[in-house]
């Protein structure tokens, strides 16, 4: 009779659920999982350090719908994945972390790398469980897969002791779960109605995109709610649900718009400190707010909501459309719209005057315009530092959903790399670029080389201004003449691409630039474009860099 080791059942669940490629460093006790993997013809990415894996993971479920997974070792193999399970769930992310654990027998008596994972994990996860047999490991990877993606997306944890991974039992004991096919829950009508008459009645209407949106795919239905002629912000990877050149697209007018708002209709994004709470001082104190969100949990927040909608966003926007159809909006008879853009074109002055500066150093605005105008419309962007990721956000559009990864919630440095590597692997016919801060570069640097090892032609930017925040924190926050702990070496990056025999660019010149980027995204390899930029410069407007 035909044996089947636990690592090929748990492989098989992975396929059956259109799981294609999977992320980790071979470790044991799972290396039969990763063997498994490979017989059944799952792509195998190699990282450099578990939590890379899981950044990616998190990046590759993002962009295609479907639990990014990771496999792990034993140990610290685990305890590297406990930061990207933490970042996945603040930033719903689908991630499936499947952690070998020490062997049974050896279980409390100080067995080789030993730790107490699934408590470890818990408070990052949305799930854990530990797999209690051989012959239900493909039952627990089918339940791992549905909670991850379940509701609001998220990270949860399966551990797997390691003597039950590499134990035979007959092939024929192994069923293999399908995934059930989960209908779009409906918007209740009569709330819609109710919303209708919330936003019709509005003479300052707003509406707030989150990235609960961009995972629902309602940037088609939301369209056709803002050209009704309602402003509306995103949250940073809300961008590019609705494209950033609408007309009704303010976020350059964020403040004005969050200050001056009648009512407000939130759609998949929180009301957590990127949208300042939603409360005074940054609202009116007579705000009328309406949300929609797959979490009935979500609806209790710092913000109080008047009327609380719990749907998949593009059918619960959708039918909103349809109620809205034919009414007149009582903001068609303000100004309200007119005076937002009128703001915003204010608040764009002092920023494209920026971004046309030919100084040396070059000024950071003036890099990121020129990545603007090189990237086409399709690219997928990971945006990771502190002054870069501020710049980007006033100056990188985006122009379709899930094209825009940045440290979100969590603020998480070091997801940059990793998260365009995640990217180009879901999508590679799609250009993918990292614009990264020389900090932000160098916490996860050495996937440069399974980019290469694996074939990911992700073009990575470094704005290299020496240091975190260049020299704002060193000269401005610490004390006058302390050691520079802020700061960092003008390190010669484009040798880390060299390295690999990737393609490298240094510039130093704002005329180099443009030439530069075309040549590194015209590469058929990995690419680095590694940019000198004023270590001085700091962002112009306000705000915090991720908002
Ligand atoms: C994991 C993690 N560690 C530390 C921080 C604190 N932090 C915020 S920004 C930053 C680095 C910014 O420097 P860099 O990436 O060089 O970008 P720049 O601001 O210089 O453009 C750090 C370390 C963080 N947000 N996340």
């Amino acid at each position: 009779m035909a044996e089947i080791d636990g690592g090929r059942i748990a492989a098989r669940q992975l396929k059956a659920a259109g799981v294609d490629t999977i992320f980790g460093v071979v470790a044991g006790p799972m290396i039969e999982v990763f063997a498994g993997a490979q017989a059944e013809g799952l792509r195998v990415v190699g990282c450099r350090h578990e939590e890379n894996a899981g950044f990616m993971a998190s990046a590759w479920g993002y962009q295609k719908r479907k639990p990014g997974v990771v496999v792990a070792g034993s140990g610290p193999g685990m305890t590297n994945t406990v930061t990207p399970m933490y970042v996945a769930t603040a930033s719903a992310m689908p991630l499936v972390v499947l952690g070998g654990s020490t062997y049974g027998a050896m279980r409390g008596v100080g067995g080789f790398q030993e730790a107490d994972q699934v408590a470890f994990a818990a408070p990052a996860c949305k799930w854990t469980a530990q797999v209690d047999s051989t012959q239900r490991i493909g039952e627990f990877v089918h339940l791992a897969l549905g909670k991850a993606v379940s509701g609001r997306p998220g990270a949860v944890y399966l551990d797997f002791p390691g003597h039950l991974v590499g134990r035979r039992i007959p092939e024929e004991d192994v069923p293999v779960r399908r995934a059930p096919e989960v209908a779009r829950p409906h918007p209740d009508p009569a709330a819609i109605d109710r919303l209708a008459d919330l936003l019709a009645e509005a003479e300052h209407p707003l509406v707030l995109i989150g990235k609960g949106a961009a995972w629902a795919d309602a940037g088609a239905s939301l369209a056709r709610l803002v050209d009704r002629g309602i402003p509306y912000l995103t949250s940073p990877m809300g961008r590019g649900v609705v494209p950033d050149d609408n007309p009704h697209f303010v976020n350059a007018a964020r403040s004005a718009a969050l200050a001056g708002a009648d009512a407000i209709l939130m759609v998949g994004g929180r009301f957590n400190w990127i949208f300042g709470f939603g409360r005074a001082p940054r609202y009116r104190e007579d705000v009328r707010i309406a949300q929609i969100d797959i979490e009935a949990e979500e609806m209790t927040s710092a913000a109080e909501i008047e009327l609380a909608i719990v749907a998949d966003a593009a059918v619960a926007v959708e039918s909103l459309c349809d109620a809205l159809e034919g009414r007149k909006l009582a903001t068609a008879r303000s100004s309200w719209l007119a005076d937002l853009r009128e703001q915003r074109a204010r608040n764009e002055v002092e920023i494209e005057q920026a971004s046309g500066l030919d100084s040396v150093p070059i000024n950071p605005y003036r890099l990121v315009r020129e990545v603007r105008e090189a990237a086409s419309r399709d690219a997928m962007f990971s945006v990771d530092g502190e002054t870069i990721m501020g710049v980007c956000r006033v100056l990188l559009p985006s122009y379709r959903a899930r094209t825009r990864l940045n440290a979100g919630t969590t603020g998480c440095m070091g997801t940059g790399v990793p998260y365009a590597i995640g990217a180009k692997l879901a999508h590679p016919e799609r250009p993918s670029l990292a614009v990264l801060g020389d900090y932000a570069f160098g916490a996860a640097a050495m996937e440069v080389e399974t980019c290469a090892r694996v074939g990911v032609n992700v073009v990575f930017v470094v704005a290299n201004n020496e240091g975190i925040a260049g020299h704002l924190i060193q000269d401005h926050m610490l004390p006058p003449d302390s050691p520079r702990i802020a700061s960092l070496l003008p390190a010669s990056y484009e040798k880390m691409i060299e390295m690999v025999d990737g393609h490298a660019e240094r510039v130093e010149r704002p005329e180099e630039i443009r030439p530069a980027l075309d040549r590194a995204l015209a590469a058929d390899r990995v690419a680095l474009v590694h940019v000198r930029v004023d270590p001085k410069a700091t962002r112009i407007s306000g705000g915090n860099y991720l908002q």
